[in-house]
C-alpha cells in the first residue's frame, strides 16, 4: 500500500466539532463510532467522488444515505437550485413548484393520489402513521424489529440503523405510553405478522415497512411477504403503510411498490425526492388523504415543508430519471456486487451481498442474510476492518454493517473497477 493517508485537517475540525455537537456531529452514523477511527470531514463533492479537508479524495458510497442518484453536485440539479435561489428561498406562500412536484409524484408512485410535502423522512413517517390512526379510529401500529422509520418516539421501538449500530435500538426518553402502541414483528416472516394480527387487529391502525429493508442493511423481500402483509391487511381493516423513504425512486421509478408490484394504502417518500435538500412527502388514497388538514381535521404542518428550492432540487432530479438511468445503475451496481463476492472468494473470506438495484450490502457471514437477526450475527469487527482499510484505499461506505451503500448514475466503470480493486486489496489482508 502507498503512504497512508493524512487526516489531521479532519482531525483538529472533529475535536472542535466534538466540543459543540453531541459526538461532533448531526447525525450518529457519522461519528464513526461502529468503525473505530475518527470521521473525516467533506470539503467537497462531485460526481462519485468527494474530498476531505486534508485533500484526500474517495469514491462515495454513502451517497448522502440515499438522496445523491445522479450523484453530487450535479448539474441540472445545482442549476435549477440555483434559479429557485434567486427568486427566493422561503415564502410560507405557496409556489407552483409544489404542484409541479406533486404532480411528478402522483405520476410516478402506483399508491399516491394525494399528496403533502414535509422536510424529512421522519416526519413524512409520523404523519402517515397520523393519518393512519386518525381514520381508524385505532392506535396501535405494527413495525419490524431492526426496522427504521425516524426518530420520532413510537418508531424508536428495536429500531435499526444508528439506533443498531450503536446498541440503543430502543431509545431512553421514549414514553413507555408511546412504545407500547408499538407491536413489533420480524422482517420478511409473514406468519409472525398473521400472529400479531389475530392476537391485535381490531386495535391496529397500520403496518408499516420498508418494502426492502435498507436499515438492518439491504435485505430485499422474500417471495410473497409484501403481497401477504397486503392481504392480512386488508382482512384486519388495518393500513399498510410502505416506507419508501430509501427505495422510493431508487428501486424504480416508481418504487419498491412498482418493482414487488404490492400497492400499499400510504406510501413515505425522503432521499430521491429532494434531490439531496431536506424534502420528503408522505401520501396514498385520496380519501385517506383528504383527512389531511385544511381539507380534514388531522393536523400537521410546516414552515419550510414545500420549500422552493428542496421542490425544484427535486423536480430536477425525478426528471432526469429515464429507463436508461436504471439500466445504468443496474449494469453498475451489479458489476460491484459481482466482483465483492469474487475477491472475497478469491481470498476465502465469508461476505454475503444483498442488492436491489442501486442499493447493496456486504454482509461479512458465509450465510444467507433475510432476517435482522442474520443481519445482526455478521461479523461487525471485520465490518469495521474492511471499512478502515477501504477508507484508507480511497473508498469511502456508510460506516455501518446496518446501512445500505448508495450507488448513483456518477459510478462509472472506471470507478466501480477502482472499488473492486481497493476491496481485493483489503480483503487480502484480513
Ligand atoms: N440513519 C440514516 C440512514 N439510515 C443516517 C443518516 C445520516 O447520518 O446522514
Amino acid at each position: 500500500m502507498s503512504e497512508p493517508l493524512n487526516h489531521n485537517k479532519s482531525a483538529r475540525a472533529f475535536a472542535k466539532a466534538s466540543s459543540l455537537m453531541p459526538g461532533g456531529v448531526n447525525s450518529p452514523v457519522r461519528a464513526y463510532k461502529a468503525v473505530g477511527r475518527d470521521p473525516v470531514f467533506i470539503a467537497l463533492g462531485s460526481g462519485c467522488r468527494v474530498t476531505d479537508l486534508d485533500g484526500n479524495e474517495y469514491i462515495d458510497y454513502v451517497g448522502s444515505y440515499g438522496p445523491l442518484i445522479l450523484g453530487h453536485a450535479s448539474e441540472p440539479i445545482v442549476a435549477a437550485v440555483s434559479k429557485a435561489a434567486r427568486r427566493g428561498m422561503t415564502f410560507g406562500m405557496p409556489t407552483e413548484l409544489e404542484t409541479q412536484l406533486a404532480y411528478a409524484v402522483i405520476d410516478a408512485v402506483p399508491s399516491i393520489e394525494v399528496v403533502r410535502f414535509v422536510n424529512s423522512g421522519t416526519e413524512a413517517v409520523m404523519s402517515a402513521l397520523r393519518v393512519a390512526r386518525g381514520v381508524t379510529g385505532r392506535e396501535k401500529i405494527i413495525k419490524c424489529i431492526g426496522g427504521y422509520h425516524g426518530h420520532s418516539d413510537g418508531l424508536l421501538v428495536s429500531a435499526g440503523s444508528g439506533a443498531t449500530t450503536l446498541g440503543t435500538p430502543s431509545s431512553p426518553g421514549v414514553p413507555p405510553s408511546h412504545a407500547t402502541a408499538t407491536l413489533l414483528m420480524p422482517y420478511n416472516d409473514a406468519a409472525a405478522a398473521e400472529k400479531l394480527l389475530n392476537e391485535h387487529g381490531k386495535d391496529v391502525a397500520a403496518i408499516i415497512v420498508e418494502p426492502v429493508a435498507g436499515n438492518m442493511g439491504c435485505i430485499p423481500p422474500v417471495e410473497g411477504y409484501l403481497q401477504t402483509l397486503r392481504k392480512l391487511c386488508d382482512e384486519y381493516g388495518a393500513l399498510l403503510i410502505f416506507d419508501e423513504v430509501m427505495t422510493g425512486f431508487r428501486v424504480a421509478f416508481g418504487g419498491a411498490q412498482q418493482l414487488y408490484h404490492v400497492t400499499p394504502d400510504m406510501t413515505a417518500l425522503g432521499k430521491v425526492v429532494g434531490g439531496g435538500l431536506p424534502c420528503a412527502a408522505y401520501g396514498g388514497r385520496e380519501e385517506l388523504m383528504r383527512h389531511v388538514a385544511p381539507d380534514g381535521p388531522i393536523y400537521q404542518a410546516g414552515t419550510l415543508s414545500g420549500n422552493p428550492l428542496a421542490m425544484a432540487a427535486g423536480l430536477a432530479t425525478l426528471e432526469q430519471l429515464t429507463d436508461d438511468v436504471y439500466d445504468r445503475l443496474e449494469h453498475a451496481s451489479s458489476t460491484l456486487a459481482d466482483g465483492l463476492v469474487d475477491a472475497a472468494k478469491r481470498h476465502g473470506l465469508p461476505l454475503t451481498v444483498n442488492r436491489v438495484g442501486s442499493m447493496l450490502t456486504a454482509f461479512f457471514t458465509d450465510q444467507p442474510v433475510n432476517h435482522y437477526d442474520d443481519a445482526t450475527a455478521c461479523d461487525t469487527e471485520r465490518f469495521a476492518v474492511f471499512f478502515r482499510g477501504m477508507l484508507d484505499r480511497g473508498v469511502v461506505l456508510p460506516s455501518s454493517q446496518f446501512e445500505a451503500w448508495f450507488i448513483s448514475t456518477a459510478h462509472d466503470d472506471q470507478s466501480i473497477e477502482q472499488t473492486i480493486i481497493a476491496a481485493e486489496a483489503v480483503l487480502k489482508g484480513m
